[in-house]
């Protein structure tokens, strides 16, 4: 029988066989993600972690910085030899040097599920023992969580933006900075049931929508949408948008009334556009002048948005193009108005634009963090290399707090973070690092302890979502592979013998947990919402429960355009701030008081004359089940792909399908060349996700024999005020890998 199940990438059904894990998409999902073929491998040994494993060193030598870390032998434990000694160094950590020591941010995706998931399971266990320091914001869109507050007095605009529907049904132009990619929309963090995103773009296309995409990536958006493609310089978005700005100006067609009643600031922005001409920005941006003008002219022509992907914002002065479209959507005026305005993310993740339930979601409590110590998420190899150092963050003065004892679930920075060698360098500054993990990723392989935690297969859960209309009855469809655990069972452990385990438990298994979060949902805030859900047998009988419809179409900003006297902003001003005074009185030279150029400070060279576009993949989510079966397709000689211009492949004698080196200031990796014309001349994309792999790296003279693009990217914030992920861009060389490209290793179990 078929056992409902969730991902991030959508809900299934799946039958444990002899033949291992099959299985079947949601029936109600119109447009299921190639993503499922991933799953059925996470019930196979191949990269499991099987049982409890310390490094020698840390067993042997006890806790300290190491340079053996990522490179020792692993060890078998018992799991309650184990458990005594790390609950042993919690003892040791926090009486010497109290929470400030301990980080348990322990960013990360990890897995759909309520209950089981990895992140919330730790910071409960973490809020019960003192608190631990913890991360502020995300990799996806650091940028506008920080900046959009000062913008526009809050986050609306990334968790609830004017709906699809609005799009589908108002927009005749939409202009998509970044695209809008259908590989990201089939992801949405929790679940989902229904993939709509292509569908949506195509209704709108039906109508008559005309799309343009700006972005080094053709197929950024879908072919079928007859987009114009922009083929702008990586990092110059920017300038494309103030051009666009100078020409609405100069023209006279901007909306002065808009930007009297509804904006602030907007005499400094508009003086700040002197001699920002579409001559000045094509060739910055590679885009011909009156392209530029032209798109200008069609944007005041009817009813248009404007959208910035998440990428776009996630370099190097990120926070530009950002403030710099809302400055735009406001000259035309149409910002709270059906398919107007400006957007961010729109199919940066399949939730974007969907309507969020108002209703109440079953949660788990988690606490309140009586520490409240928080480091920028994009930060923590700084934090890692240098405790007891002054930084700054969004006007604030900070210093890093001294973190000896590093705890992570579910979360896997070696993927995640940049520039590699750097990470493997903090985590060696570490005193000890604690991963769970139900796979020998690069994290558990630098860490001292690795929890052999369960995957979702193995447990279950529940799934429920905010961008989604169904929880989901996960139910376990085999039993653990080899003696993994859950991460809540793993974390019970340690709270029994560190004196918090019945405050940690409350005297549930697991099972009682799902059903207990389940029931005190359905009889509490769901009956209060008007929600008549069945009880808990019924619905794991059921297998799923509807939820209401989502609500009617939203537009962004609505109320406040309408009357900006009754509904203000929570900015300073009350309105839209195209100039910020309190941004200005941070004083950054980096991030100065409205939208303005500043030129990359890493741009291709005579050594390093490519850029490179480090994405998300598109064959798995981030680096999860890359040894799968969709991602193992999308391999290139076994290794991450990477897509070069015919052109630039041409100039340096490289066919498709070769082994490659890619080399930027940072490290460098093997890569499988893939010719392609759907990137600009002078650009090379290659995506994140492919597990870091320095052992068949060293074999073959690089840093990653895999294709870890994050090996190449720089670990530097957007800039003082968001002090983002900028994992986006580098600039890179490509050339022909010389001689017999080593096997891949980066699935083994260590140590053979
Ligand atoms: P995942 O691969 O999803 O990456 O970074 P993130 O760390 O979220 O890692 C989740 C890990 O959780 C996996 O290793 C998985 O095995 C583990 N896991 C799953 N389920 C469980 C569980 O139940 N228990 C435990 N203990 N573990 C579990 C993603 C991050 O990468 C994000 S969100 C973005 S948007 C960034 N994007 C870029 C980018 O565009 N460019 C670059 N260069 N770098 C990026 N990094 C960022």
């Amino acid at each position: 029988m078929s056992i409902p199940h969730s991902s991030h990438w959508g809900a299934f059904g799946a039958v444990a066989t002899a033949d291992g894990v099959r299985i079947t998409p949601h029936p109600d999902d119109p447009a299921p993600s190639a993503l499922l073929a991933n799953v059925p491998v996470a019930a196979t040994p191949t990269a499991r972690v099987l049982r409890p494993h310390v490094r020698r060193g840390w067993w042997e030598d006890g806790p300290g910085p190491d340079d053996r870390r990522g490179r020792d032998e692993f060890l078998p434990v018992a799991w309650d030899e184990l458990l005594d000694r790390v609950a042993a160094e919690y003892r040791r950590v926090l009486g010497d040097h109290g929470p400030r020591a301990v980080f348990a941010g322990s960013y990360g995706w990890a897995s759909a599920g309520r209950f089981h998931h990895a992140q919330s399971q730790l910071h409960r266990f973490s809020h019960l023992l003192g608190g631990a320091v913890r991360s502020s914001w995300t990799y996806s869109h650091g940028v506008g969580e920080v900046l959009l507050p000062h913008v526009v007095g809050n986050q609306e605009p990334l968790l609830s933006p004017t709906s699809w529907t609005s799009v589908e049904a108002h927009t005749d132009l939409v202009i998509a900075l970044g695209g809008l990619p259908a590989k990201n929309s089939e992801v949405a963090s929790g679940g989902i049931t229904r993939h709509e995103v292509a569908g949506r773009l195509r209704a709108a296309r039906a109508r008559g929508a005309e799309f343009v995409l700006v972005s080094p990536l053709r197929d950024d958006l879908a072919a079928e949408l007859g987009a114009q493609w922009l083929d702008v310089v990586p990092g110059t978005d920017t300038a494309l948008l103030l051009a666009m700005c100078h020409v609405l100006l100069t023209d006279g067609t901007y909306d002065r009334e808009f930007l009297d009643r509804c904006t602030e600031g907007s005499a400094e922005f508009l003086a700040s556009l002197d001699g920002r001409t579409p001559e000045w920005a094509a060739p910055l941006t590679g885009i011909p002048a009156a392209t530029i003008r032209d798109l200008a002219r069609r944007a005041v022509r009817g009813r248009t948005m404007v959208t910035v992907s998440w990428s776009v914002a996630r370099t190097r002065f990120g926070e530009q193009p950002l403030w710099a479209a809302v400055a735009l959507a406001a000259m035309i005026g149409q910002i709270g108005l059906p398919g107007g305005g400006f957007g961010h993310g729109y199919a940066s993740t399949g939730g974007v634009g969907k309507r969020a339930g108002t209703y109440p979601l079953p949660t788990f409590p988690q606490f309140a963090d009586p520490l409240r110590v928080r480091i920028p998420v994009a930060r923590i190899a700084d934090a890692l290399l240098h405790p007891g150092e002054p930084y700054e963050v969004d006007g604030r003065h900070e210093v890093y707090p001294h973190l000896r004892l590093v705890h992570w679930a579910g979360g896997n920075p070696f993927h995640h973070h940049q520039d590699l060698q750097r990470l493997q360098r903090a985590f060696r500054a570490a005193e000890t690092v604690v991963v769970h993990e139900p796979f020998w990723t690069a994290t558990a392989r630098h860490a001292d302890v690795v929890f052999a935690s369960t995957t979702t297969l193995e447990r279950e859960d529940l799934g429920a979502a905010r961008y989604d209309d169904r929880l989901i009855a996960m139910g376990r469809v085999h039993a653990p592979l080899g003696q993994a655990r859950d991460d809540y069972s793993t974390l019970s452990g340690l709270a029994e013998r560190l004196g918090i385990g019945p405050s940690f438990t409350e005297g549930r298994s697991a099972r009682e947990w799902v059903e207990h979060l389940y029931e005190q949902w359905r009889t509490g805030p769901a009956a209060r919402a008007g929600i008549t859900a069945p009880p808990y047998a019924r619905f794991v009988a059921d297998g799923e429960f509807r939820l209401p419809a989502e609500p009617a179409e939203k537009v962004l900003l609505a109320s406040f355009r309408a009357d900006p006297g009754r509904f203000p902003l929570r900015t300073p001003s009350g309105r839209v701030e195209l100039h910020s005074r309190t941004v200005a009185g941070f004083g950054y030279d980096d991030c100065p008081g409205h939208p303005v150029w500043l030129a990359p400070d890493e741009v291709p060279d005579e050594e390093f004359p490519l850029h490179l576009v480090a994405n998300n993949p598109a064959t798995r989510l981030h680096s999860q089940l890359d040894h799968g079966a969709t991602s193992q397709a999308g391999k290139v000689a076994g290794r991450e792909p990477v897509r070069v211009h015919p052109q630039d492949a041409a100039d340096r004698g490289l066919r498709d399908g070769q082994v490659v080196v890619l080399r930027s200031r940072r490290g460098s990796c093997l890569g499988g060349l893939v010719v392609s014309d759907a990137v600009r001349r002078g650009v090379v994309q290659m995506s994140t996700g492919a597990w870091f792999d320095p052992v068949a790296g060293a074999e073959a003279g690089v840093t990653c024999g895999h294709g870890n693009v994050n090996v190449l990217t720089r670990d530097v914030g957007s800039s003082r005020l968001a002090q983002a992920c900028t994992g986006q861009h580098a600039a890179v060389q490509v050339s022909a890998f010389e001689g017999v490209p080593p096997r891949v290793r980066a699935f083994d179990q260590p140590g053979t």
